[in-house]
Order: C-alpha cells, then structure tokens, then sequence
C-alpha cells in the first residue's frame, strides 16, 4: 500500500514543512489551508517531487470538508497518515478582556476543524490499517496553565484527551494516534496571535533559540515512521531555553 498523507494547514509553519519532508521521502501529500496562492505555489513546487493533491478548504466550514474529502481522487483512497495541524492562537490578553469572537474562532479551528477532518478520514486510516497513524498539534499550552492562555490552552486540552480517548476506540484497526506537544517554535503562529505586530513577533524569539518548523517536521517523520507496533501516546518538546516560571502569588498590600 502506498504511503499517502494529508495535512491540514500546509500554507505555513509545521504543515508546510511537513510537506517539504514527507515529499522529500516520496509520499503522496493531500495538502490543505486557506490561503490559496500559497497553496497552489508549494504543491505545484511538490509535484516535481511526488503526486500532490491540493485543496483550498477553511476546516471550520463542515460541509466543504465533508465535500471535498469526499470527492478525493481514487489514487488517495486510503490514508497512511493525518496530520491534524491547522491552528491558532489569537490575543494573550487577560480573559476579561478578551473578544469572544476571538474565542469562538479558537474552538471552530482547533477542536471543531481538528474533530470534522479526524472523523471524515478516519475510514481511509482504517483502510490502510496497521502502520497508519494520526499526528494531532497539541501544545504545552495543553499540558500547563499560564496567563492568557485560557481558550488557547483549554482548546489543547481537548486535543490531548480526543488523541488518547481516540486510541481507545481505534484498538485493533492498527492506526496510531500520537499527540505533538511542542513549547516554544518560531513560525507564523505568532503574527497571527499579535495580529501582525511583527515588533511582538520579534520580541517573543529574540535569544530564545526557538525551535524550527523543520524539527517539528523532523519529529513527526520519526513518529510515523516508528515500528508499526509502536504508539507514541504524547510528545512533549521544548527548546532548552524554555522551562516554567513559578507560581504566582498576590500579596496583601497592607
Ligand atoms: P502557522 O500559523 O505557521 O500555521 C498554521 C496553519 O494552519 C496555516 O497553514 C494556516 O493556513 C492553517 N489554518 C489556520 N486556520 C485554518 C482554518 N480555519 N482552516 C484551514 N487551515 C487553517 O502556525 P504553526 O505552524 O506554528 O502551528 C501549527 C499548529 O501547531 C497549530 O495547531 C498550533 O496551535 C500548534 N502549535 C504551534 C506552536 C508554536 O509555537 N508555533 C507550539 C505548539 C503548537 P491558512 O491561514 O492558509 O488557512
Ligand atoms: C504554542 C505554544 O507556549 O505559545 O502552542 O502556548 S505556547
């Protein structure tokens, strides 16, 4: 059987790199995101290298998704992997003053979109069976608090319980499920959750050593690529200029 991907969000960041590393490898790539000049730029640059099916699709609109994965070409029929990456963050502000617009888009992004695409394509998973495997972008935001993370975090949280809940009920089919915790990683996400403010952008990387899209991409190729018999539950990755600050407490000021 052929190894076969798709990836949600392959416009930028981890998808786009992922791309560049599993058509490298020669896997057949399914590659989706919004913005369609982008898109249509990076597979047309892909199909030098292997056969590329884009689709321009939002992942929070249900029936195009439902639309479009059904009208998959034949040659895409059953999947090796998903990589459940489209996401985002928006605003670091403190909940009270958050816009719950902003809020509303973080859950239809990175829960509702992460839920069409894992149900839709879960058949073609489990046609492929033993060695196939789901890649879900959770985050440390899902595995610790911190101010301004609320919907952010609490979105990653759900992901990390859909992976493992999902592992449950996908026993005895042979596909994985491995949930990707990266901390720190430099890319387009955080122009998107300073909206544009590229001198935030710098300030949030400058002397961090943050880590690069091509290692998280270098990670998930190892993770899909480990012995079929093997799942990789969670893994978590930081640079090492990145650790936790302590509590925080208030004092009376009496
Ligand atoms: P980028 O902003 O570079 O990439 C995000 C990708 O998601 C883009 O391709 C974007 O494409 C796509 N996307 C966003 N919204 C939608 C949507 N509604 N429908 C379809 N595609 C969408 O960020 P990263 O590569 O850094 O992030 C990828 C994932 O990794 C996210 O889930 C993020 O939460 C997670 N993550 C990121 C970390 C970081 O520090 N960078 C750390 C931990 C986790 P387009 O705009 O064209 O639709
Ligand atoms: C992105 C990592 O620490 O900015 O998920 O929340 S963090």
């Amino acid at each position: 059987m052929s190894n076969t991907l798709f990836i949600t969000g392959a416009t930028s960041g981890f998808g786009e790199a992922c791309a560049r590393r599993f058509a490298e490898a020669g896997w057949k790539l399914v590659l989706t995101g919004r913005r369609e000049e982008r898109l249509n730029a990076l597979c047309a640059e892909l199909a030098k290298q292997t056969e590329v099916h884009g689709l321009v699709l939002d992942v929070r609109d249900r029936k195009a998704m439902e639309e479009a994965i059904a009208n998959l070409p034949l040659s895409f029929a059953t999947l090796r992997g998903l990589i459940n990456n489209a996401g985002l963050a928006l605003g670091v502000d403190p909940a009270p003053k958050c816009d719950l617009d902003d809020w509303d888009t973080m859950v239809d992004t990175n829960v509702k979109g992460l839920m069409y695409s894992t149900r839709l394509l879960l058949p073609r998973l489990i046609a492929h069976g033993r060695g196939a495997g789901i890649i879900n972008l959770g985050s440390i935001a899902g595995n610790y608090p911190y101010p301004g993370s609320h919907v952010y975090g609490a979105t990653k949280a759900f992901v990390k319980q859909f992976s493992l809940n999902l592992r449950c009920d996908l026993q005895g089919t042979g596909v994985r499920v491995s949930n990707i915790e990266p901390g720190l990683c430099e890319s387009e996400f955080s122009l998107v959750r300073f909206a544009g403010d590229q001198e935030r952008y710098n300030a949030t990387y400058a002397g961090a050593e943050p880590i690069q899209p091509q290692d998280i991409a270098e990670t998930i190729f190892w993770v899909l690529n480990t012995p079929a018999h093997i799942n990789i539950n969670s893994l978590e990755l930081m640079p090492v200029s990145q650790t936790w600050a302590g509590f925080a407490i208030e004092r009376n000021k009496a």
